[in-house]
């Protein structure tokens, strides 16, 4: 009986880690001339691949009524913008350099990531 029970508490903690890791792992999607992310409940997708130097269009449409939500800040490129619940925003970039930049709410409880590439090499030139 014992060892049943130590059986299943260890599968139980292996199913744990493995959602726990796969559920966790972020998902980049890379952007063409624009992207839609919708926010609710955070950013969907929140991690995306754009190529340096080139105009990307990032259309936020928020569904959320947390009011957390009701404006996008991108620090590196100097935006805040208000987010009216159901209605498409634009933000305009054309990031300059390659790297990571973070973007969040207002209040920075919420974030998601812009990584840009050199074009040359996709992702090669990601700091980590
Ligand atoms: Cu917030």
């Amino acid at each position: 009986m014992d060892q049943i029970l130590v059986t299943l508490i260890g599968l139980l903690g292996i199913s744990f880690t493995y959602w726990y890791f796969l559920g966790k792992r972020e998902k980049t999607v890379v952007a063409g001339d624009a992207i839609d992310i919708v926010v609710e409940g955070g950013y969907s997708p929140d991690v995306i691949s754009v190529k340096q130097g080139k105009l990307t269009r990032l259309n936020f449409l928020r569904r959320d009524t947390n009011s957390c939500l009701e404006e996008v800040v991108l620090p590196d490129f100097k935006i805040r913008k208000t987010l009216p619940l159901n209605q498409k925003v634009t933000v305009e970039i054309i990031p300059k350099q390659a790297g990571q930049y973070s973007f969040s709410c207002g209040m920075g409880m919420y974030h998601g990531k812009i990584i840009v590439s050199d074009g040359a090499a996709p992702g090669k030139n990601i700091p980590n």
